[in-house]
């Protein structure tokens, strides 16, 4: 559930919004700020699959040892389409690019999406002094601990803090110096406490939001 990365062992170290398929935005916002897959990093918050319009490049770069990411909840319902054989969720939720991979690309993005089952829900990053903590939706406790067991579905889907937040009702969480999240899209990051949302609706025609941590 839970991996940690120290982060002095790359030069920088950036975090990425929701894909959702977006490659060609990915491309060049890491053009822009000259990312060097032989001495950075780069941490997903998750859903890197469905909707936009390379989906199967997307979930490529789950392999790419310069890229990491938690899960986020279209990663799961993939997994639990291959799984259970029902894949009508998540189809209708984006995932039927799939269909239209045949032969040797549909066998390999298969391979990919099941290799996820060992990706975490939660990224603990050490920099510095720093704990910054990365997760889809939402880490679903009023008090952060490093191997602290939390439910999986709130972690993949749950909206509730984010709209407490923006209602005023601040709500930080303690045990961490930061907390990133994506899975609501928005017009702007947003940023409450010590909590950072930072889906900024690549996939539906806005920007991508690449931050540098380090
Ligand atoms: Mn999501």
């Amino acid at each position: 559930m839970y991996q940690r990365i120290d982060a002095s062992q790359w030069r920088a170290v950036y975090i990425v919004g929701d894909l959702h398929g977006c490659l060609r935005e990915f491309a060049q916002a890491l053009r822009g700020v000259r990312f060097d897959p032989w001495q950075d990093l780069v941490i997903s918050v998750g859903d890197v699959i469905d909707r936009g319009e390379d989906s199967a490049g997307c979930l490529a770069l789950t392999e790419c040892r310069w890229f990491r990411c938690v899960l986020g909840n279209h990663e799961a319902m993939a997994l639990d389409a291959l799984d259970g054989g029902d894949y009508a969720l998540w189809y209708l939720n984006g995932g039927s690019w799939y269909t239209r991979l045949a032969g040797a690309a549909r066998k390999r993005a298969e391979n990919q999406l099941m290799r996820l089952k060992t990706f975490p829900l939660i990224i603990e990053l050490v920099l510095a002094e720093q704990r910054i903590i990365i997760a889809h939706a939402d880490y679903p406790a009023d008090h952060y601990a490093w191997q602290q067991p939390v439910k999986r579905m709130p972690v993949l889907w749950n909206r509730e803090r984010l709209s407490q937040c923006m209602k005023g009702e601040v709500h930080s969480i303690s045990g961490a110096d930061a907390f990133y999240f994506g899975h609501t899209p928005l017009n702007a990051r947003f940023d409450c406490g010590n909590l950072h949302y930072i889906d900024t609706g690549a996939v539906f025609g806005n920007s991508l939001t690449l931050l540098r941590l380090q």
